[in-house]
């Protein structure tokens, strides 16, 4: 396409022209090929196209407020307070800029010399592809004097660039109905799908206010949201970290940042409660839900900068093996943002930054930057640090169990069973029962007392762990879980299978001291994080072991609680007998099963999801460094252990 400087206007005008209708015509023909579906992601990827250009006027620093507003019968309105699109005649087509702009392909952004210096894969280019795509489309440009107006019907001129009025305010206003004949799914526009993009951007551009308005008159009820972040990527990490409904390790987001000619990345990073990692990236605020060198160098980086300053600070020594990027990111909740002039995009979603330039500037930040921040926040760094080891510890420990449980007979073969495994006669695994006892006393009375039919027993811990020295290494560090792997029958990780469970209720049977307490915990936070499926299908069970047995005359009643207890004496007029049930251990056989395992008179409490994950955040602060909370939680449950000795 040659601009011959020396023709008339109008005749390029002409030959313009056509090139238009052919543009706009390629678009209406193969719209996919623009914007990647006429479904209903196509459907809400106009309206992003539109904002687009919205945000580069803000981010060229011209631009604080975009307000879209979704309309009766289809139509969406966009405005925002930047310059306007400029309105005088652009000297290669001979038209005013905006006209340019909305019926030339690829016009936006780069026209003229004056466009950003940042622009994405789709940015600031998709006017035109949006016109054409609308059954109507108009603008008004506000330059501080004048409105001015145009309308196009299926990206088609109807009415010249004309001055409507006056004005003292600047700013563009886009107003489009998307052409339901390609929408052919829906154009109907989900207001949630649209507030999800729009607060992301909101994160990705710091001190942008963006507004969404729901004005249609046959919608439920009429919405409104307003989305501005003074922290931009900082209060996104916030965001996502309440999403997940986990707590920071850390005081507060770690902030990084950095520029190298025209290419910026910044980095807002912490360490959450959760078993997880999640980590976003950006690229000219698109999201690259593949990644690609800017989410690698991150990772890189930071698996290089945390054994540095491990090793350089003596949390790790000479000898010891590196932390592994895996145990680092284990509750990482961070967003990398990279704003580059010439973005490439890899892969079949174009979702992948392929710049190598970007990665090694992030690295070279994370390297420096982070490093420092961990040598200024000693505290942190050690809770990072040590977050980092107990996943590795867990890692390795699981890794075991997998190894020890694994069926090495093969399909068919006999599973190894735990030596100390009493099992049941029965293997219907619709019937059966296993009781994970506390203990090798309580389980020789469990033995004696149960149905051997359909329950099994399997003692735990010969002589119980002490809270205070039942560190990870003494839950996942040697073999103590394999025996319930094994009796369970399932396997674990990858092996899992839950139709070869063989129990069908797994129940946790234990003291209702604090040792008891503890191991609850701690079979509750295993299950909780090795086996979560038991727990979603309803398989475990806490034992609940009576606390007194009341007696009156020749009446006897077993109560669970001091409350019940009280209440129960009450009942029998004030006065009755009180025995106090001590430790499982402690029962003789026939009392276990009258109290403890017979069906018609026990109680089980069926675990939830929200029980094991409540244990597992126990289980974290007793395992965790901060002595404070672990005292209270012992002085705490050693009170309720007092009483109960009496
Ligand atoms: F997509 C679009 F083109 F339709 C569109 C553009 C839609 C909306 C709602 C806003 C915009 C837009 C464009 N807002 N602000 C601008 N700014 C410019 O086009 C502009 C203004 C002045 C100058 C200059 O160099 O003076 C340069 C540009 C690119």
């Amino acid at each position: 396409m040659s601009s011959e400087i020396n023709t008339p206007i109008t005749e390029n005008y002409d030959e313009n022209s056509i090139q238009v209708l052919e543009g706009l015509e390629a678009v209406r023909k193969r719209p996919g090929m623009y914007i990647g579906s006429t479904g209903e992601r196509g459907l809400h990827h106009l309206v992003y196209e539109i904002v687009d250009n919205s945000i580069d006027e803000a981010l060229a620093g011209h631009c604080d407020k975009i307000i879209v507003e979704l309309l009766d019968d289809g139509v969406v309105r966009v405005i925002d307070n930047g310059r306007g699109i400029p309105v005088g005649i652009n000297p290669q087509k001979g038209i005013p800029t905006v006209t340019v702009v909305f019926t030339i392909l690829h016009a936006g952004g780069k026209f003229g010399g004056g466009g950003y210096k940042v622009s994405g894969g789709l940015h600031g280019v998709g006017a035109s592809v949006v016109n054409a795509l609308s059954s109507w489309l108009e603008v008004e440009v506000r330059d501080g004097t004048h409105i001015y107006k145009q309308r196009y019907e299926k990206g088609v001129i109807v009415t010249d660039l004309e001055v409507v009025g006056d004005t003292n305010e600047t700013g563009t206003t886009v107003t489009f109905k998307p052409d339901d004949k390609i929408f052919t799914d829906t154009t109907v526009y989900d207001y949630d799908t649209l507030k999800t993009r729009l607060r992301e951007q909101a994160f990705l551009n710091a001190g942008i206010r963006i507004e969404l308005c729901d004005k249609r008159t046959d919608v439920f009820e009429p919405k409104n949201d307003e989305f501005y972040y003074e922290g931009g990527i900082r209060s996104y990490v916030e965001f996502l970290l309440e999403g997940m409904k986990k707590e920071s390790l850390n005081s507060e987001v770690i902030y990084l940042s950095g520029t190298r000619g025209d290419e910026t990345a910044e980095i807002a990073l912490l360490w959450s409660t959760a078993y997880d990692t999640k980590v976003i990236s950006f690229a000219n605020t698109l999201h690259t839900i593949d990644g690609g060198t800017h989410e690698q160098g991150f990772k890189q980086s930071l698996a290089n900068t945390v054994n540095k300053y491990a090793f350089d600070f003596k949390h790790l020594k000479e000898g010891n093996a590196r932390l592994k990027g895996e145990d680092i990111t284990e509750g990482l909740v961070a967003v990398v943002s990279v704003k580059l002039a010439d973005a490439q995009f890899e892969s079949q979603t174009k979702a992948k930054l392929g710049n190598t330039s970007i990665g090694k500037l992030v690295r070279d930040i994370v390297n420096d930057k982070l490093y420092q921040f961990l040598e200024e926040h000693p505290q942190e760094a050690k809770i990072i640090i040590d977050k980092s080891i107990a996943s590795s510890n867990a890692r390795e420990a699981a890794q075991k169990a997998r190894d020890a449980t694994r069926n090495k007979s093969g399909i068919g073969g006999k599973t190894r069973m735990p030596e100390k495994l009493t099992d049941c006669i029965s293997n219907d695994p619709t019937k059966t029962e296993i009781f994970i006892v506390e203990g090798d006393s309580a389980g020789g009375s469990a033995v004696e007392g149960r149905n051997s039919t359909y329950q099994a027993i399997l003692p735990l811990w010969g002589k119980m762990l002490n809270v205070e020295k039942a560190r990870d290494d003494k839950v996942y560090g040697n073999d103590k879980l394999t025996p319930v792997i094994l009796a369970l029958g399932t396997g674990i990780g990858e092996n899992f299978d839950i139709t070869r469970l063989r129990y069908d209720k797994i129940v946790i049977m234990a003291d209702a001291d604090v040792d008891g307490s503890h191991i609850r915990t701690l079979l509750l936070t295993f299950f909780f994080r090795y086996l979560p499926e038991l727990i979603e299908t309803g398989h475990i069970y806490l034992a609940q072991p009576p606390l007194y047995r009341i007696s009156k005359g020749k009446q006897h009643f077993d109560v669970f609680t001091d409350e019940e207890k009280a209440k129960k004496i009450e009942e029998l007029g004030g006065t009755a007998d009180v025995q106090r049930y001590k430790g499982l251990g402690e029962m003789d056989p026939d009392q276990l099963w009258e109290t403890t395992l017979d069906p018609e008179r026990r109680t089980l409490l069926r675990v939830t999801m929200e029980d094991a994950e409540l244990a597992d955040a126990t289980f974290t602060m007793l395992m965790g460094d901060e002595v404070e909370p672990r005292r209270k939680f012992i002085e705490e449950n050693a009170l309720f252990a007092t009483d109960l000795d009496i």
